[in-house]
């Protein structure tokens, strides 16, 4: 339809996007063979089968399965190539893509060798122009705080080399009982070494933990935050600073944190003046890249041109990339 037409034209920036969760079972298949990797599947088809999520941790336990077959750096720049180049068929022109080293470093896999891969690809898109992209650490939230603090420190040798890619950190997994307070400390020493601060809030968890990612760790967006609409006070709170929320619809729907598009609130907190933005989130797991979010949310709640756009703008302006860059962009 032209509405489709419109949203596939629309450029679009990407700020809630886990590499890791860009694995499609094609490559999957293709690093297991190549690593000798057993993976639980027999064929590409039964590996999609499996993507019947109940939850968040259903979702997360082949998440983390699928991961293990990431072994070189190769493998990390041929997973980002693979994301940049399908982004790119959507109109993506800037990712702020999360990665999770822990997921690798527990298996023996090098920091530097996830680093390197990733910001390998992400610099051969921006050499050949009109791509840019930045990546954000996230830490677990099902593994302890030391933890992520002792990751933060394997990762600062490595700030210079990537200081052109690597601006934030962020927090994901498991949230339900791993609230923000959790990882106060960490994002203190993040924010004092000059980091920006994300972290996943309010997807499954309640209101209290947007306003704990919000007051303990002082991010400067929410990743989902879709639970904010519980908290009249919270909604108030999150329009007047025009804090942005990453929300990711069709992650939304296959983690029945909505159990039907049409009852999705995106709509209804776009109206209300949010800085609401479309993301894709996994995109290999949950069934589609950034237009396929867009097309799906635009005709389950009837969103119009004028809306679309609104969205597309309010990535590009909760964005952390300078105001200069911002200028040429709005
Ligand atoms: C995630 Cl959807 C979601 N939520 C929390 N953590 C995650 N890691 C990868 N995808
Ligand atoms: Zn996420």
């Amino acid at each position: 339809t032209q509405l489709h037409d419109f949203i596939r034209g629309l450029p679009k920036a990407e700020l809630h996007l886990h590499i890791e969760g860009s694995l499609e079972p094609e490559l999957m298949f293709a690093l297991a063979q190549k690593n000798g990797v057993q993976l639980p599947y027999a064929s590409v088809e039964e590996v999609r089968a499996a993507y019947d999520f109940a939850d968040l941790q259903s979702f997360l336990d082949l998440y983390y399965a699928g991961a293990a077959v990431l072994q070189t750096e190769q493998d990390f720049f041929d997973l980002t190539h693979a994301y940049i180049e399908r982004a790119q068929a959507d109109n993506v022109r800037h990712v702020e893509l999360f990665f999770d080293p822990q997921t690798h470093t527990a298996r023996g896999i090098h920091i530097t060798t996830v680093f390197s891969g990733i910001a390998r690809a992400l610099r051969e898109a921006r050499a050949k122009q009109g791509f840019s992209g930045a990546m954000i650490l996230c830490f677990l939230r099902h593994l302890s705080e030391e933890d992520a603090i002792a990751t933060l420190e394997a990762a600062l040798p490595l700030r210079d080399e990537y200081a052109d890619l690597w601006t934030g950190v962020g927090l994901d997994s498991a949230e339900v009982g791993n609230p923000p307070e959790k990882f106060a400390h960490v994002f203190t020493i993040a924010q004092a070494m000059g980091f920006r601060l994300v972290a996943h809030a309010g997807e499954e968890g309640p209101p209290a933990y947007i306003h704990s990612a919000l007051d303990v760790l002082q991010v400067e967006r929410i990743d989902h935050g879709v639970r904010a609409e519980e908290d009249p006070a919270l909604m108030t709170r999150l329009q007047q600073s025009r804090m942005p929320l990453t929300v990711c619809p069709l992650s939304n729907l296959k983690l029945c944190v909505v159990k039907d598009m049409r009852e999705h609130n995106l709509a209804r907190m776009l109206r209300a003046g949010l800085c609401v933005t479309i993301n894709s989130d996994d995109p290999a797991y949950f069934g589609g890249y950034m237009n396929a979010n867009y097309i799906a949310t635009a005709d389950a709640l009837e969103l119009g041109k004028e809306e679309l756009l609104q969205l597309a703008r309010n990535a590009f302006e909760a964005s952390f990339v300078t105001p200069e860059q911002k200028q040429i962009w709005l």
